[in-house]
């Protein structure tokens, strides 16, 4: 049950990175500038590779916008790979140009490499690399950043947070955990919160397994590149007593309030209302300067893992991804509750839900 759908395609050193969006209500107002705010905010932290130094993204809008709203087409989005330039003969798609001295066969442990290359029985991991890389989480960004001037227009607002780098649990400490990363040829994973606020009560539900709210957010951040693990509002849940974790109600100018959130802003899979809190783990990058011990596919022998140019660590533009890709649920999930074709239509039948219960 998908109100708003979109398909990517494109490689991480390829001509481009394309989404189709299908769904969106007519009369949205799309800031191209919003667009690429978030794409600039996707590439700008710290520990990031000299890929972003090339690249600056922007995305181009190829169909479905007219004068600045949508108008019930789907909506093209486009972001071009400066880096392509210097890619052109290993990604061109003329047989004449392959190279064999160009294959890349050594696999990189915790990539996709070795599985990719027994599932589309690929020789050459260029491949498996292209298509698995994180690259792909841009235009993920762009298609998160018009879901989330659909949310604007409901009120619903997003932030995010870096909890922990490697074993630095302070801002002032990342920049030199990174540091010393990077000196070691090492990469580093870390934690991040991301909080969605003025959620309203009811999206989702618990009526099939499928509907959860939380699990439809969890399966769309988890299966963000290198994510290992995903929760929603407090992941102290298991050692704590059910007096202590659930988050008592009361009413407040005739309203319900919680004093606490530990629940997250779901309960039995449909938003109460509270703010949505997810935190996600994410895994050191797998390519690593110092390479791990490997095999090389092609000769069956021990070789160090293939190196390419990569980040020491993206943890602050993974927490961007999860934000866009969290967008995307919730306004799925909105569509879903309100329904209608244009934003007029959208928003009155917001006005006709029920609110909940005043005291
Ligand atoms: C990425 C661009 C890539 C990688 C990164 C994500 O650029 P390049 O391979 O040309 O340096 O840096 O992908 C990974 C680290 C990975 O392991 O997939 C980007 O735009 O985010």
């Amino acid at each position: 049950m998908e109100r708003f759908r979109f398909l990517t395609s494109g490689e991480s050193h390829g001509k481009c990175l394309t989404a189709i969006i299908e769904g969106l209500p007519a009369n949205l107002e799309i800031d191209i500038n919003f667009i690429n705010s978030e794409l600039k905010r996707r590439q700008i932290g710290y520990g990031r590779g000299g890929r972003m130094k090339i690249e600056s993204d922007t995305v181009e809008i190829m169909s479905g916008v007219r004068f600045g709203k949508t108008f019930g087409a789907p909506v093209t989005l486009v972001i071009k790979n400066k880096d392509f330039e210097n890619w052109k003969k290993i990604m061109s798609d003329n047989p004449d140009d392959l190279n064999f001295d160009k294959l890349f066969s050594t696999y990189r442990p915790g990539h996709a490499d070795y599985a990719g290359s027994v599932k589309y029985n690929q020789k050459d991991l260029r491949n498996i690399l292209e298509r698995s890389s994180a690259r792909k989480t841009a235009i993920e960004v762009a298609i998160g950043a018009v879901a989330k001037l659909l949310l604007k227009q409901f009120g619903i607002s997003c932030s995010s947070d870096v909890l922990q780098i490697g074993n630095a649990k302070t801002e002032e400490d990342f920049r030199a955990e990174i540091d010393k990363a990077k000196a070691e040829g090492d990469t580093l994973g870390g934690k991040i919160k991301v909080l969605y606020k003025n959620v309203p009560v009811g999206l989702g539900s618990y009526v099939h397994w499928d509907r959860a709210l939380d699990g439809r957010i969890a399966q769309a951040v988890m299966s963000i590149p290198a994510v290992k693990s995903v929760a929603i509002g407090n992941h102290h849940a298991y050692k704590m007593k059910g007096s202590e974790f659930h988050d008592e109600i009361f009413t407040e100018n005739g309203e319900i309030v919680r004093k606490t959130n530990n629940a997250g802003g779901i309960e039995g899979g449909i938003s109460n209302g509270e703010n949505i809190v997810v935190t996600l783990v994410m895994k050191p990058i797998p390519t690593l300067l110092k390479p791990l011990q490997s095999v090389n596919l092609l000769t069956g022998k021990p070789e160090e893992a293939h190196f390419e140019r990569s980040d020491t660590c993206a943890v602050e533009a993974c927490a961007v991804v999860a934000e866009a890709r969290i967008a995307c649920v919730l306004a799925n999930e909105i569509l879903l509750k309100y329904g209608g074709d244009s934003m007029e239509e959208l928003l009155n039948h917001q006005m006709l839900a029920l609110s909940p219960l005043k005291f």
